[in-house]
């Protein structure tokens, strides 16, 4: 299948990251996604509980904004559109409209989401990968995967969702160029301000410091 554009195809899946060479976060025993914002009450969803709500598979290749992709992954888990109709919009405050969503992982990574785009047919909350449940370097116990938009938006190890009613301050604190508010893959939205064309080559030597060292930090060792 075709790609992207500006993105070329790895092989395997390697662990990736703002978190660089640190290792992945420990799991709890009894994990949860705390839900917060403008709902009447804050929402928790235990990991366990998630596994209940109607199962969905996807394939789908997975694309990082520095330029790689992985192709043809398999996910399994839970529509992130199911969980808001089940679990939340029947909490949500009156008057209230909710345009952003955030995604914050156990590591503290996270990522701003319009509410369309999270709502999309092909956002998951992922719990399985390739057949198995997910290993530490790809978002234990669970994370969002997106793969119609950037990686940076598939937030791993996901232990907290925001809902929220305009745009959240968002320091980007970790970009060394902001990122796009949608990242749609297809539109080749890396960036906030420049054309996805023109950072494509600083993106690009930033791949491999990046991935070796994300293979540092990893618990299993190198993979992909
Ligand atoms: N919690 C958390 N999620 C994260 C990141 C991170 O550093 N921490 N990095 C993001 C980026 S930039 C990418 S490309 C993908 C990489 O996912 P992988 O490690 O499963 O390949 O995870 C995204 N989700
Ligand atoms: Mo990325």
């Amino acid at each position: 299948m075709a790609l992207p554009p500006g993105q070329r195809a790895v092989t395997g899946f390697p662990r990736f990251g703002t978190h660089l060479h640190h290792p992945p976060p420990p799991v709890p025993a009894d994990p949860v996604i705390t839900m917060v914002g403008a709902l009447s009450k804050d929402v928790t969803l235990s990991v366990a509980d998630l596994a209940l709500l109607p199962r969905q598979e996807l394939a789908a290749d997975f694309h990082c904004v520095a330029g790689w992709s992985a192709t043809g992954l398999r996910w399994e888990g839970v529509k992130f559109g199911a969980v808001y109709r089940n679990r939340v919009e029947p909490l949500l405050t009156p008057d209230a409209a909710v345009s952003h969503v955030v995604f914050e992982g156990l590591d503290g990574h996270r990522s701003v989401v319009w509410l369309e785009d999270a709502l999309a047919d092909d956002v998951l909350i992922a719990d399985r990968l390739d057949g198995r449940p997910l290993d530490s370097d790809h978002g234990a116990p669970v994370r969002l995967v997106s793969p119609s938009q950037y990686g940076f938006v598939s937030t791993k190890h996901l232990c907290r969702v925001e809902f929220h009613t305009s745009r959240p301050p968002d320091p980007d604190r970790w970009s060394l160029i902001a990122a796009h508010q949608r990242a749609r893959v297809w539109q080749e939205e890396r960036h906030r301000h420049l054309s996805g064309r023109v950072v494509r080559p600083v993106y690009r030597t930033l791949i491999r410091p990046i991935r070796a060292l994300s293979a540092r930090g990893s618990r299993t060792g190198t993979r992909g």
